[in-house]
């Protein structure tokens, strides 16, 4: 007993020490907390994720959430249990070690279907979400399409016989490596994207947009959202495409139609009347030229 009684004094700091440390924990979590900015505190509240800027943004940040809640339920339940059990079945004095393995066929029935379930409910609602994310725009038509051609290393943007224009001529903006390009998007109004590759998967990538599609070599993968508020976002390419993949980045303004319709002016003013397609059509490799291991074999 008086052992025991010696084991449990020695774990106690001294009443000051304590006082000391707690005061140096709150002054370090007030000035962590200080330290955040309004954008910060807003972004925590999203749980890391981007502010969506689409029609489609808020079944997509729905998902984002609820997938987040359901982990840290399971989390807690998983890790009350571990705590639970080590306190429960903890060595006491004299005890003999128990046996280390033993089958328990409830137990083991337990989690394998439990798991088996949560992934059915994620799945569920990653298929409903889905759903929206690739809905076709409202009244079946998108008002602009987008021809994204994604090529070692950048990207091309065409306007496909855009209405803002004649109608009838494509005009494209194709970026280098030295050179990013900016993708105008008019706000309130839909747009179909149409991603094409003549060489490698890229990754078509908007944070802001909450969602990704491959670009793939040989098929046509498509999607379409209506941008909802004006503003400048940063876009990427999400797939490991190559020794310059981290220079395919791009921009993405999003405009009122008149600035629209003023960008696409200027493009055909420029001459870039495309389509541009990528391949032996691209320039998209310009900003390599010189460097050695700019090949890209
Ligand atoms: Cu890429």
């Amino acid at each position: 007993m008086a052992d025991r009684e010696a084991l449990t004094l020695s774990w106690q700091l001294p009443a000051r020490a304590r006082r000391i440390g707690f005061a140096g924990l709150t002054a370090v979590a007030l000035m962590m907390l200080a330290s955040c900015s309004t954008a910060d505190q807003e972004e925590l509240k999203r749980l890391a994720e981007p502010e969506g800027v689409t029609d489609r943004s808020g079944t997509l940040h729905s998902l984002w959430i609820w997938s987040w809640v359901a982990a840290i339920l399971v989390g807690i339940l998983v890790w009350g249990l571990i705590l639970y059990a080590c306190w429960r079945y903890r060595r006491r004095r004299d005890d003999e070690v128990p046996v280390q393995t033993r089958y328990n066929l409830p137990i083991e029935i337990l989690y394998t279907v439990a798991p088996v379930i949560m992934v059915l409910v994620f799945f569920f609602y990653t298929v409903k979400a889905q759903d929206v994310a690739l809905a076709d725009p409202p009244g079946g038509k998108a008002d602009h399409v987008v021809t994204v051609v994604g090529q070692q290393w950048s990207w091309t943007f065409n306007y496909d016989k855009d209405s803002a224009l004649d109608g009838s001529t494509t005009v494209f903006d194709a970026g280098t490596t030295a050179d990013k390009p900016t993708l105008y998007l008019p706000v309130d109004e839909s747009v179909l994207f149409k991603l094409r590759s003549p060489d490698v998967i890229h990754d078509f990538w908007v944070p802001s947009f909450l969602m990704k599609m491959d670009v793939v070599p040989g098929r046509e993968n498509s999607f379409s959202l209506t941008p909802t508020r004006e503003g400048t976002y940063v876009g990427r390419c999400a797939e490991l495409c190559g020794a310059y993949h981290s220079r395919m980045l791009f921009d993405v303004k999003v405009v009122s139609a008149d600035d629209y319709a003023a960008h696409l002016q200027k493009l055909q003013q420029e001459g870039n009347i495309g389509p541009a397609l990528g391949g032996s059509d691209a320039t998209t490799q310009k900003g390599l030229e010189g460097n050695e291991n700019g090949a890209g074999e």
